[in-house]
């Protein structure tokens, strides 16, 4: 494990290095929201996971927490070129939902989508096996709202325009269905280790 430490001296466990094209933000974390920050309580936060599941269902915030915690401690990528070193998110895995709601072996893509309309597609398989989380802590504190507070999103192996904030619900899918960006030419998956920016890359 190779251990370094950034200008603010925080020990960065780490790392994977910067993907092709990517700058390092350092302390900075930019806004980049394409609606106005809603105005969500946590009492009013609901997460729902339906369309091809066996036992479609939502849990609100209460809920939601009563679940195994799980955090993800690592790097995050922007698609405008910005990445973040050692960032720290806590919230549950999304494979502790996906288990309760059981996905139809036929399913293979969902649409996750924002309590504002904002949405993103994914392949399932790139919400499953430990790289994707709902969460609501940045840092030990609760997630900022600007940040998608209540709760998000984090699928940090891809660009973070797939990390819905605000997120409503997943919508599970036996065909991919283009999302927000996607629909405006950014790339269907975004993975930033093959720079997979805009359809067609
Ligand atoms: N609801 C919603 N989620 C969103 C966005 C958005 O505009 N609305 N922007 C995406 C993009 S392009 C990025 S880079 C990240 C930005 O998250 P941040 O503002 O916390 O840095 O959120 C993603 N999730
Ligand atoms: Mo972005």
């Amino acid at each position: 494990m190779n251990v370094t430490r950034g200008f603010t001296g925080r020990p960065r466990v780490h790392n994977a290095g910067l993907p092709p094209g990517q700058y390092d933000a350092g302390d900075d974390w930019p806004v980049l929201s394409a609606e106005v920050t809603p105005d969500l309580a946590p009492a009013d936060w609901t997460l729902r996971i339906d369309g091809l599941v066996a036992e479609p269902r939502t849990w609100d915030w209460e809920q939601a927490h009563a679940l195994p915690a799980s955090a993800y401690e690592g790097d995050i990528h922007c698609v405008t070129s910005w990445s973040k070193f050692g960032v720290r998110f806590g919230g549950v895995s999304l494979d502790t939902f996906l288990e309760a709601v059981r996905p139809d072996p036929a399913a293979t893509h969902a649409v996750a989508y924002a309590h504002t309309g904002y949405t993103a597609n994914l392949p399932l398989a790139d919400l499953t096996g430990g790289r994707a989380w709902i969460v609501w802590d940045y840092d030990g504190r609760p997630l900022p709202a600007e940040h998608g507070g209540p709760a998000r999103l984090i699928v940090p192996h891809l660009y973070f325009w797939k990390s819905v904030k605000w997120i409503a619900g997943i919508r599970v899918l036996d065909h991919d269905e283009p999302g927000f960006w996607e629909q405006n030419g950014y790339h269907a998956r975004g993975n930033p280790w093959e720079e997979q920016r805009y359809s067609g890359d």
